[in-house]
Formats: structure tokens, C-alpha cells, sequence
């Protein structure tokens, strides 16, 4: 059994990691909706050319099946997502317990989401969509509703302003980025800015320099200081921005000094395609979440909305499984203001994180009647409380060569994964 509370001295919560700055609120909410929405969209994952063949691609469609420019503009000419239902996309971001949603505002093909002045490539001066209508406004609204932040995802690479391309003009273009990023700050106030496409490409070349990274992060600090904005705003991967967006999908252990998000798909696309049904499962969903907070990151799981607007239903169920489970028995503890766990290793039987003096051990494999798991210590501390949020079984807790045994006396409350919630302290 846990052995007796010790007596006053320093304790875990005195270390809280969530000393206030513009990243708190990203820190603590840990989940996060991503939104891939634009004039590709249109097309759902296929283009038929003119010959028949069917290509296949989300996003990247107009790249990968080298769509003509004035092929593409046509589609987008008739783009309308009159379905488009920024409530219900907040209610299935509340239902998920995503408690901040990033929206692609322009993805590598140029097109802007919202009325730019800038120039006419955008949703309601290039479509079919009804001109009165700004679904950035209507989501930031929907979400300022139910005190959800919003972000902006925008890609510095651009696929259809003629002035990326050439060197001599791309200080205009960049003039132009700067310009439509003021509208999306100044028009929509912004929580978050996630960049993108500062990459090093050919067709177009792209010359962004970690110079124009610098000068940017600058200009936008000036514009609002409390904006959270990610690491690819420049190239340097690890000074750049407020927090990194690792290549691995999800980072195999904490990373030191930086803060990080995982960005991931449902099925095997960010934007829609209606011909991928490779989705994965909730309990996968559930554990990678967990996974992720238990390393220290954040999980911004992503949603394609259909030509309409509308998000795909097997979507829409995934998200509400997550926030099923992190609505029972008070398992969300293990994920909102937690992070990583320090002290023990990552077990093989699930994942650890820590709020203040209580670790949340995420168990995906419940031991079987009489068996126990392993937790090792990577430094000393005491146990002095264990207990299984949703049961009212007991948990013994025995010291076992590095760490501790903890033994359950009943079966697993939740089968995808169950919190044991154990109180430490530092050694005497
Ligand atoms: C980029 C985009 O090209 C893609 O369409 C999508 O929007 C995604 C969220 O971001 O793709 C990337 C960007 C960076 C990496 C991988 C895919 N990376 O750093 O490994």
C-alpha cells in the first residue's frame, strides 16, 4: 500500500512548469484541431484531365497532378462551401476536447480564405460562394462563442503570385505576405500563426532566408505581442517561433528546450479525399494524445472539410470517442495542464505525465488479476497516495528494484486506456 504522507517539505507542484507567458494557454490545452480548407477542397482528393485518367491528391492536387493554373482557377471558380458550419465545427472541436483550432487561411496554392485586399486569388472574390459570407470571421466568432482560441495557418511558399517566383520581384510578393497577414491580425485577432512552406524548393524556388524568418517573427511580435506563432515562421528550427513542429510524428521522448506539437491526420490526408476511408482508430487517437502529453507536447489532429464545407462524419466520430474519454472519470487531468512527467521512464504498458505532485499513469495495458506494473524512477521520490480515476479499486504500491510495483485489484475501468493518479513527493 502507499506508504504514509510525509511530513512538510519541498514538493513537485512548487515546479510547475506553466509560468506565465504568451504560451500558457497553448501549454496547458494540449489538444487541438487542425483544419485543411481550401480551393482544392473543390475537387475532394481527384482531377479528372482531359484525357480521362483520374489523379489523385489532397492539398498538393494542383502540384502533384500538375493542374494547369487556369484549370485550377476554374475550379476554384466554382468552389462554394455553402454547407459550411463554423458552430458545428467548434462543437465537434468542444466534443473532441480540442480547446484551440488552427485554420488554413492560405495553403501553398495561394488562395486566400478570406476577402484580402491584397489581390482577388481568394474565397470571395475567386468562387461561387455567397460574397456577404467570411467563414474566418464566422469561426473566430463560433469560437470566441465557446472560448476556443483560433489560429491561422499560412504558407510562405506560394504556388500562384507570379512574384514568389522571380528574385527580382519577390520583395513585392513579400510586401504582399506582410499586407495579408496584417488583414488576418488586425481583422480577425488571432490567437496563434502557424507557418508553413519556408522550406527550400525548386518550381517555384523558394528564397526564404532565416534573415526573412527574423524579420517577420519581428514585425508580427510588433503587431501583437501575445500572438503564439510556430517555428517554421523561419529556419532555425529551434530559435524561431515559440514552438517547434517536429518531422517524427510523434517525438519517441521529451524535447529539451522546446516546446512541440504534433501535427497529425485522421486517415492518411490533410486535405478532403473522399476516396481515403484509412481512418484511425479512437483508441489510437486517444493514446497518441496521450502519448504526446506525456512527452510535454501538444496534438493538433487534423480535419478536411469536403467541398461543402462540411467535416466527414467518421471524422467528426473519432473526435467526439477522444473527448468521450477524456470526459470520464476526470481523464482529461492526465492531458489539460499536465506535461511531461520527469522523474520515472516512459513504461512499454502506457504513458506518464504530471501535474505539480500527482503523475497520471495512462495505462493501455491492464495487468492481468495478481500481476503488476513496472514503474521505473529515473530519480528518487516517494508515493504517498495511488488511486484509479473511475474505479474504486485499490492499488498497491510496493519499491521494486528502480521505482515501484503497482498492483491493481480489479479489472481495467477503460478499455483504451485507464489513469492511475499517483501522489508523489521528493525523497525526505
Ligand atoms: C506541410 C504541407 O506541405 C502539407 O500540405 C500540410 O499542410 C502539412 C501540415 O504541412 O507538410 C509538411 C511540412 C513539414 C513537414 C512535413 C510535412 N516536416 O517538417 O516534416
Amino acid at each position: 500500500t502507499a506508504s504514509p504522507a510525509a511530513g512538510p517539505g519541498t514538493d513537485y507542484a512548487t515546479d510547475d512548469p506553466f509560468t506565465a507567458d504568451r504560451t500558457t494557454w497553448w501549454r496547458q490545452d494540449r489538444f487541438g484541431m487542425f483544419i485543411h480548407f481550401g480551393a482544392y477542397s473543390q475537387l475532394e482528393g481527384e482531377y479528372t484531365r482531359s484525357d480521362g485518367t483520374v489523379c489523385r491528391d489532397a492539398e498538393w492536387i494542383k502540384r502533384s497532378c500538375a493542374i494547369p493554373t487556369r484549370r485550377y482557377e476554374d475550379v476554384a471558380q466554382g468552389f462554394d462551401p455553402s454547407a459550411f458550419d463554423a458552430k458545428a465545427i467548434v462543437k465537434a472541436a468542444q466534443d473532441a476536447g480540442q480547446r484551440y483550432i488552427v485554420i488554413t487561411s492560405k495553403h501553398h496554392d495561394g488562395y486566400a480564405m478570406w476577402p484580402t485586399r491584397q489581390n482577388g486569388w481568394n474565397l470571395r472574390d475567386h468562387s461561387s460562394f455567397d460574397r456577404r459570407r467570411d467563414i474566418l470571421a464566422e469561426l473566430k466568432s463560433a469560437a470566441d462563442d465557446a472560448g476556443i482560441k483560433l489560429g491561422f495557418y499560412y504558407s510562405i511558399w506560394d504556388w500562384h503570385d507570379p512574384d514568389f517566383a522571380d528574385p527580382a520581384t519577390f520583395p513585392k510578393y513579400e510586401k504582399r505576405m506582410y499586407a495579408q497577414l496584417k488583414e488576418l491580425i488586425d481583422g480577425y485577432h488571432p490567437d496563434l500563426l502557424w507557418f508553413d512552406g519556408e522550406w527550400d524548393t525548386d518550381n517555384p524556388v523558394n528564397r526564404w532566408s532565416s534573415r526573412d524568418g527574423e524579420r517577420l517573427e519581428a514585425y508580427l511580435r510588433g503587431l501583437d505581442p501575445g500572438l503564439v506563432i510556430n517555428n517554421r515562421v523561419g529556419k532555425r528550427r529551434v530559435v524561431d517561433g515559440d514552438y517547434g513542429t517536429p518531422e517524427q510524428e510523434i517525438p519517441d521522448a521529451p524535447v529539451d528546450g522546446q516546446l512541440w506539437e504534433s501535427c497529425m491526420t485522421l486517415n492518411d490526408h490533410w486535405g478532403y479525399a473522399r476516396y481515403d476511408q484509412n481512418w484511425k482508430s479512437p483508441a489510437t487517437l486517444t493514446r497518441n494524445l496521450l502519448d504526446i502529453a506525456g512527452r510535454g507536447g501538444n496534438y493538433l489532429l487534423n480535419v478536411g472539410p469536403d467541398r461543402l464545407g462540411r467535416v466527414p462524419q467518421p471524422s467528426v466520430d473519432r473526435l467526439r470517442a477522444i473527448g468521450s474519454w477524456l470526459r470520464t472519470a476526470g481523464q482529461g487531468r492526465a492531458v489539460y495542464g499536465a506535461g511531461a512527467a520527469g522523474l520515472v521512464a516512459e513504461p512499454s504498458w502506457g504513458a506518464v505525465s504530471r501535474r505539480g505532485n500527482t503523475l497520471y499513469a495512462s495505462v493501455r495495458s491492464w495487468p492481468a488479476a495478481g500481476q503488476s506494473l513496472h514503474l521505473g524512477a529515473t530519480t528518487p521520490f516517494r508515493v504517498t497516495g495511488a488511486r484509479v480515476l473511475g474505479s474504486d479499486q485499490r492499488i498497491t504500491v510496493t519499491e521494486a528494484g528502480d521505482g515501484f510495483d503497482l498492483t491493481p485489484s480489479g479489472a481495467a475501468p477503460d478499455p483504451t486506456a485507464s489513469v492511475i493518479a499517483l501522489t508523489v513527493k521528493p525523497p525526505a
